[in-house]
């Protein structure tokens, strides 16, 4: 199985830390054959919590986990890691202004980014959950300036699923007869999920759904809102879909995409379908050796491109919040 890898999971004592923790220590995360070492990151006033799924861990008698440490110190909990779910962040309380919460998360992903930059491993891949989740990711990003910056990603994986499975409920097919679906742009309501290249059994997904009102009216805010309603039928937010999700998302990252698919990921914006250079945006991501490399040549339709830049809008106007507040 070789050396352990070390994967720091952030609000380890939330409850996608709860539903996440034991998929990584079954050996989902990576694959089955690796060995995993859990650091556990609370804030001070959870580490007792996050003590308390530690021992569950241990009872779980997993062969894949090789330890679990539980710290409330980023320097200490980043050190030397290789993998980092960063899922703790401070959630919109009410009356809360968008740059309250961007001020507060910022005091949390600046000091994650920089015990990143000091300390995790050559290989460090990040991966933010936490909301909102571009703009986090941006900030701890800028704060790391010696890690590439392409090792920084945010989650829309949760939405690229949702997609998946609201298409294959509509079209009476199974999620892995549908390639090629994208989620564009933010973490957010306006994010916009793009069947335009989809493909069912090699054919066209729009021309099979052929209707355009669906797409348009339907498919669209459900995938975009899809948070909203589990909240409303839960009665808490998304929890066991966003662990699976961002599982999803590191375990493409480091074994690929399969060929003639793609999925969809924040990255770091090079410029790519006209997305400011810079942002961390969601794009049809392939995954080889262990790097996103964007999709590039696709065709963008009217539609898409009113879509896109709205989505992208967003993402500029949250890095200039971030800026004027000094946070990177
Ligand atoms: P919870 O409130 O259950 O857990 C969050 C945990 O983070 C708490 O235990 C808290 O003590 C901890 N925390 C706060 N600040 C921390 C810090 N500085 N260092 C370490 N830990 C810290 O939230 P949960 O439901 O688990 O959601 C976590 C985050 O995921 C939220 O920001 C949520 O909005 C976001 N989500 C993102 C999704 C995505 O698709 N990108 C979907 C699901 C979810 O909404």
């Amino acid at each position: 199985m070789g050396e352990p890898i070390n994967v720091t999971v952030t609000g380890a004592a939330g409850q996608i830390g709860y539903a996440l923790l034991f998929r990584i220590a079954s050996g989902q995360l990576l694959g089955a054959d690796k060995k995993v070492k859990l650091r556990l990151l609370e804030i001070p006033a959870a580490t007792k919590a996050a003590e308390g799924v530690a021992l569950e861990l241990q009872d779980g008698a997993f062969p894949a986990l090789a330890g679990v440490d539980v710290f409330d110190n980023p320097k200490a909990a980043f050190d030397g890691t290789n993998v980092a779910l960063l899922v703790g962040a401070r959630p919109r309380t009410k009356g809360m202004e968008r740059g309250d919460l961007l001020e507060a998360n910022g005091g949390i992903f600046k000091p994650q980014g920089e015990a990143i930059n000091a300390g995790a491993a050559a290989d460090i891949k990040v991966l933010v959950v936490g909301n909102p989740a571009n703009t986090n990711a941006l900030i701890a990003q800028q704060h790391a300036p010696d890690v590439p910056a392409d090792r920084f990603t945010a989650m829309t994986r949760l939405d690229h699923n949702r997609a998946l499975a609201q298409l294959a409920g509509k079209l009476g097919v199974s999620v892995e007869e549908l390639k090629k679906v994208t989620i564009w742009g933010n973490h957010s309501a306006t994010q916009y999920p793009d069947v335009s290249h989809a493909l069912v059994n090699g054919k066209s997904v729009a021309a099979a759904i052929n209707d355009q009102a669906w797409l348009a009216d339907e498919f669209i805010p459900r995938v975009a809102k899809r948070g909203a309603e589990i909240i409303e039928v839960r009665g808490a937010s998304s929890a066991a879909s966003a662990a699976s999700a961002a599982i999803d998302h590191v375990y493409t990252w480091v074994n690929g995409t399969a060929e003639g698919d793609w999925t969809s990921a924040g990255v770091i914006s090079d410029g790519s379908y006209g997305v400011a250079e810079g942002i961390i945006s969601s794009f049809p991501v392939t995954a080889k050796d262990g790097q996103f490399s964007i999709v590039q040549g696709l065709e963008i339709d009217d539609f898409s491109r009113t879509r896109i830049d709205a989505s992208v809008a967003e993402l500029v106007e949250e890095r200039e919040a971030v800026r004027k507040l000094g946070l990177i």
